[in-house]
């Protein structure tokens, strides 16, 4: 039967939309002459380039015709600069935007290719941890919907996040290697190549005119060489550009000493060259302490502002229109260093005046702090920047004095106010604060949600806020559509369009019109069907990956992030051994049949992570295999989660777990994920999960547990967990099973010390808040068994994610930070 083609399939508008026969064509044509393949014995990669090169050359002429727009009416340019792009597969969301998902599935099958197994063989491009790097990338693809002229700066990482894959259920992780087969998306530019340089010393050398300039002599080069590739917007509104930077050295190779026999020295500088661009950090809410981090870190910045202060001159001429033509965004601090490179630019370089330099610097720079975690606030000791950096570490203390000055001057601060703003953090071996110059630096400092922002206010920028108020403002984390609801779920797309018209597609505000239908039982049964349809395909999956069977009858309850102990997946697998306890007890009882899904990766130095991993991996094996367990409950975790792993999982999802403790998830993302894709969340009131809550209703969401504010009184008590133990009849007798050795006879004491602190200090409150999240868990019981009010609530999730889009996040910053483009309604 010909499938009804999907409602994301409105052509672009325009003349001249591509048929499949002429596509087709396209496809043979990049296949011959461009990969070089005869037809006959193409294999699946080869139909990929030549796909991929077919579909990049559709995106060609948009992507021209946008940047010339630009030019001709000077418009302001936004640049993200981010450590991490975590943007995943890009074909089939190229496709899907220019509306060509159809034809291209017509003209690979016309030569006997399917689209999908092809869509699936894409590698998964992983230049980022976790929800940092996937918000840059949902951002990339909202400014070009948007028609924001931008371009997303990061680094070209040889190797993405590393694989994981299970040894017995240890975590083991494996290199990755996404550009194993080329990369057909991108263009090496070895004309936009800039040098980058390291060390050395500062030389105040005097001008003709008598003036006396610093000159930063290094006495380490490299090049940073840029590769784009196109990012295009929903209906090819705009194709935008990520510019990623690869090192290479100065001199490839050493030719005196190779012809002198020492043929590994003579390419060494190659290689250290090479090493800055090798390797994204694993490193998730923590900071990363190393010198090839720090070099990392300049290295991306020095030739991104290099890049963007050329291209601003070319154009303008002078750096007085610096702030009124651009925009830079710093993703979190690790870009933070470019605050003193813009200084070092402006002054040194440039010519221009300290306060004038100044006052252009903090007019052009915005930054987004992403967590408050102690541990992952960045700071460098200030004997390596003197070392790899001396002129910003000049720069630095100069920035240093006129702020403490400020604050001393106009703001009265006391020795410890002072010591709280100061670029140098003088506890222990004096170091510079990243977050703090990031502040001064920039106009805008923003959180990504209501609370972190409130949170920040009151936290680690109490003292900067009092002196700069105005400077702090919100703007809440959002997701894009396209790939997160019509991309990776095309039938409940589809199901939507034909309820209430495909005007979503392009105003997602507009999927309010559903609520009128949420409890209509015709569309909750096309609703549930949809849902059904995705559980039996993840099913599937996990049998193929895991040779686990699962039932789509039961509720799918699901925890994907990486593996923190603040996002508290220990509550959930001990929730597991409770009801696995029950169950056993109660062999004459019904209960609602669950299957628990994780995925996530662990830092691979954070011990207790991967402790975490393989517990759930050792309860998972002796809960899936008890007969007594009567198929009512599975635990399942799926090894090597990623963005296309996600694709599959949340439009499989019956429950969303965001269990944080509350006040550490700065946001979170995937809560909104699966909110589009119908899952109820069960959650804390942390992150963003507080304006869910607004959002959707108290009565379409469980929320359980202490507030961000019990929690911080009872550590500043330092209340002991024991009595909340002591009090848990239920808790108590899954943590001794688990402590005992129940689930890891093969090491009994395995457990020992991650049960034993929940007993002696319990920091993020797995113990306190059990029996809350168990009351939460037996209400979602009931709920599913009212079908009815189970998909009212499933609907009215879909129904109300609008305020959760990237559209309307990047709309608020184009508006209140950057000044730029059309405003949009949020
Ligand atoms: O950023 C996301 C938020 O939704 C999450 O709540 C937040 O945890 C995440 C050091 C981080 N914060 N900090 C990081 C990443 C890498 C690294 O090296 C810290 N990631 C977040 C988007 O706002």
């Amino acid at each position: 039967m010909p499938q009804k083609p999907l409602v994301t399939d409105a052509p672009i508008p325009g003349p001249g939309a591509p048929t499949a026969e002429a596509l087709q064509a396209e496809i043979l044509e990049r296949l011959i002459y461009s990969v070089g393949k005869d037809p006959v014995v193409a294999r699946p990669h080869d139909w990929l380039e030549a796909t991929i090169l077919a579909v990049r050359d559709r995106v060609m002429d948009r992507w021209m015709e946008s940047s010339r727009e630009t030019w001709r009416t000077s418009k302001k340019r936004v640049y993200y600069l981010s450590l991490e792009f975590l943007i995943g597969r890009l074909m089939r969301d190229a496709i899907s935007n220019i509306g060509l998902m159809e034809p291209v599935r017509q003209a690979l099958k016309n030569l006997k290719v399917d689209l999908g197994d092809l869509i699936n063989l894409e590698p998964d491009a992983a230049l980022g941890n976790g929800g940092l790097g996937r918000l840059a990338a949902c951002f990339l693809e909202s400014m070009s919907t948007l028609k924001i002229p931008a371009y997303g700066y990061g680094i070209r990482y040889v190797h993405g996040l590393f694989r994981q894959e299970m040894s017995e259920g240890w975590q083991v992780e494996l290199p990755e290697d996404w550009l194993a087969h080329g990369n057909p998306w991108e263009f090496e530019r070895r004309e936009s190549a800039y040098e980058i340089g390291f060390g050395g010393h500062v030389e105040p050398v005097t001008d003709p005119d008598g003036t006396v300039r610093q000159e930063w002599r290094p006495n380490d080069h490299l090049l940073a060489v840029a590769y784009d590739t196109p990012i295009v917007g929903w209906r090819g509104a705009r194709v935008n550009t990520l510019r990623l930077w690869s090192a290479q050295p100065i001199d490839p190779i050493l030719l005196d000493k190779f012809n002198s026999g020492d043929h590994i020295g003579a390419l060494e500088e190659s290689a250290r060259a090479g090493a800055i661009t090798r390797v994204l950090y694993p490193a998730d809410s923590t900071a990363a302490g190393q010198e090839l981090r720090l070099r990392q870190e300049f290295f991306f910045s020095s030739a991104s502002l290099q890049d963007i202060v050329r291209r601003h001159l070319q154009h303008y001429g002078d750096l007085g229109s610096l702030p009124d033509k651009v925009a830079i965004q710093l993703n979190d601090t690790h870009p933070a260093i470019s605050i003193a490179e813009m200084m070092r630019i402006l002054v040194d370089l440039n010519g221009l005046k300290w306060a004038e330099a100044w006052r252009l610097t903090r007019g052009t720079f915005g930054y987004t702090n992403h967590t408050l975690l102690p541990e992952a606030l960045e700071s460098w000791p200030v004997s390596l920047m003197e070392r790899l950096l001396p002129r910003h570490m000049q720069i630095i203390y100069q920035i240093n004095a006129d702020v403490l000055a400020e604050a001393r001057q106009r703001a009265r601060f006391s020795d410890a106010q002072i010591a709280s703003v100061s670029l140098i953090d003088e506890h222990g071996g004096r170091r510079v604060r990243m977050g703090q110059l990031a502040f001064v630096g920039s106009h805008s400092i923003n959180g990504v949600s209501a609370l972190h922002t409130e949170l920040m206010k009151q936290t680690v920028f109490a003292d900067l806020h009092k002196l700069y108020p105005e400077r702090i403002n919100n703007k809440t984390n959002g997701i894009t559509p396209r790939r997160w609801l019509m991309q990776c779920n095309p039938e409940l797309t589809r199901l939507i369009g034909d309820r209430i018209g495909p005007g979503f597609l392009d105003d997602i505000n507009l999927l309010k019109g559903l609520d009128a239908h949420a409890d209509d039982p015709t569309f909750q049964d096309q609703f549930a069907a949809v849902k059904f349809a995705n559980k039996e395909r993840l099913a599937r999956l996990i049998k193929t990956r895991l040779n686990v069977t699962v039932s789509p009858d039961a509720l799918f309850d699901v925890q994907i992030k990486r593996i923190h102990e603040y996002k508290r997946q220990l509550l959930n697998i001990i929730q597991a051994v409770a009801m696995y306890d029950e169950i056993r007890a109660h062999p004459e009882r019904d209960f609602v049949p669950r299957v628990k899904v994780f995925a996530g990766k662990a830092a691979p130095g954070y011990w207790n992570a991967k402790l975490i991993i393989k517990l759930i991996n050792d309860v998972a094996k002796v809960i899936n295999n008890d007969p007594a367990v009567r198929g009512l409950l599975k635990v399942v975790f799926l090894p090597n989660y990623n963005v296309s792993l996600a694709e599959m999982i949340v439009p499989a999802a019956d429950l969303s777990e965001q269990i944080s403790t509350a006040g550490m998830e700065a946001s979170g993302t995937g809560n909104m994920k699966f909110m589009a894709n119908g899952a109820v969340t069960i959650g804390t009131m942390d992150g963003a999960n507080v304006e869910m809550h607004k959002e959707v209703g108290a009565d379409n969401i469980v929320i359980f547990g202490m507030s961000a504010e019990e929690v911080n009184e009872k550590r500043a008590r330092g209340e002991v967990p024991r009595t909340a133990i002591d009090k848990s009849p239920r808790l108590k007798e899954a943590l001794e099973s688990v402590a005992s050795g129940v689930f890891s006879p093969d090491d009994p004491n395995r457990y020992r010390d991650l049960i034993g602190g929940l007993y002696d200090h319990d920091w993020f409150m797995v113990a306190r808040d059990f029996d809350a999240y168990e009351a939460a868990q037996e209400r979602v019981n009931e709920l599913w068994l009212d079908r009815k009010r189970w998909y009212g609530m499933a609907v009215r999730n879909t129904a109300r994610v609008g305020f959760f889009s990237s559209d309307r996040t990047i709309s608020q910053y184009a508006a209140e930070i950057w000044g730029v483009g059309e405003q949009q309604a949020s």
